[in-house]
């Protein structure tokens, strides 16, 4: 009896081996049709954020973390502070956890290759978000998801040779840069330098940086008004080009404070297009609010399940995004979820 049944027994569990073994891969996707859906072990995202300097900046890491959640990804979430030491080390953590995907916003666009370098050799894809980087290599982010910064101050400069068109005499403008180094600061001062290059009554008399926030745009305006804007000795700034919404309103506080009518006695672009922004665009204290769109999460999840999934994604991707002026009515304006 027994020469029956061993043999039955171990027959039965090779082909019930056989079969496991066929289908292990079934057991083991990660795809879903539907996002948040299960994708049997979760993915995990790495994500290192470059600080919270600005509105901007906490609508971006919102966007993320409410999308992390509705596809049901898991976010390992680093803030550095606006350091570029403190995102390599980010970086390197999520290396070290094995995470799926990185993705970052690079706070400066050099320094970047070692540490790019060390996540593709653990071969574990990297998304650049927001910013961008300088590389030799070709081969070390899968793709970009943001802005086409200098296309964003073409948008500013081009509405100011607009706004001064069928005026005469020069035109003094200052800027408060962003970051040095950063790729919204390049882009943006590019953008906008090429497109009032036309015209030789726009003059940038002052450039300095705000570093993108508030507190800083206030003190460096104060400054710039103090050796620029002294109307009865002949010294007058016309325009303020600030590369984002906080720099420009921390100039209105200064302005302000010494009685200069922002919107009125000199006129304010600004970029990002945030809830603040478009409110004092509304009270008529800025002119040009040019938007720029933190809300790239849900792409940004997409790309990562396209990545863990095996498929291909695009290179590069774009925010489609337009410009509110003084002329837009202010119920048109719109509403910011965050
Ligand atoms: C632009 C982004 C910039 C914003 C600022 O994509 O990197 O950084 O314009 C933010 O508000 O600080």
């Amino acid at each position: 009896m027994k020469k029956i049944i061993l043999p039955a027994l171990v027959a039965t569990a090779a082909i019930l081996l056989c079969t496991l073994f066929l289908y292990m891969p079934f057991f083991m996707s990660r795809t879903s049709d539907e996002p948040g859906g299960d994708y049997g072990s979760k993915i995990v995202l790495g994500f290192a954020q470059l600080g919270a300097e600005s509105e901007w900046r906490s609508a971006s890491s919102e966007s993320v973390k409410r999308a992390a959640e509705k596809y049901g990804i898991e976010l390992m979430f680093e803030n550095a502070q606006q350091k570029q030491e403190n995102q390599i080390k980010a970086i390197r953590s999520f290396i070290a956890h094995r995470v799926d995907v990185i993705a970052f916003a690079p706070v400066v666009e050099t320094g970047w290759d070692n540490v790019l370098i060390e996540a593709r050799e653990e071969r574990i894809p990297v998304i650049l978000v927001d910013r961008r980087i300088q590389t030799e290599f070709g081969d070390l982010y899968a793709s970009f998801l943001g802005s086409d910064f200098a296309d964003e101050g073409g948008k500013a400069g081009r509405w100011m040779t607009q706004k001064f068109a069928g005026t005469s005499g020069d035109v003094n403008i200052v800027e408060l840069r962003g970051t040095d180094g950063a790729s919204p600061t390049k882009g943006r001062g590019e953008g906008f330098r090429e497109a009032i290059s036309s015209d030789a009554r726009f003059s940038i008399i002052c450039s300095e940086s705000g570093d993108f926030m508030r507190s800083k745009g206030r003190e460096t305006m104060e400054g710039i008004l103090g050796e620029h804007h002294v109307p009865n000795e002949g010294r007058r700034i016309d325009v303020l080009f600030a590369h984002n919404d906080d720099m420009a309103l921390g100039a209105v506080e200064t302005m302000e404070s010494r009685g200069i009518a922002p919107g009125r006695d000199i006129v304010i672009i600004s970029v990002d297009a945030q809830r603040s922004a478009l409110e004092a665009l509304a009270e008529g204290k800025l002119n040009c609010v040019v938007e720029c769109s933190p809300y790239v999460g849900e792409r940004l999840m997409e790309l990562v399940v396209a990545l863990v999934s095996g498929d291909a994604i695009p290179q590069a991707i774009f925010s489609d995004e337009t410009m509110f002026t003084e002329d837009d009515p202010p119920e048109s304006l719109p509403e910011r979820p965050y």
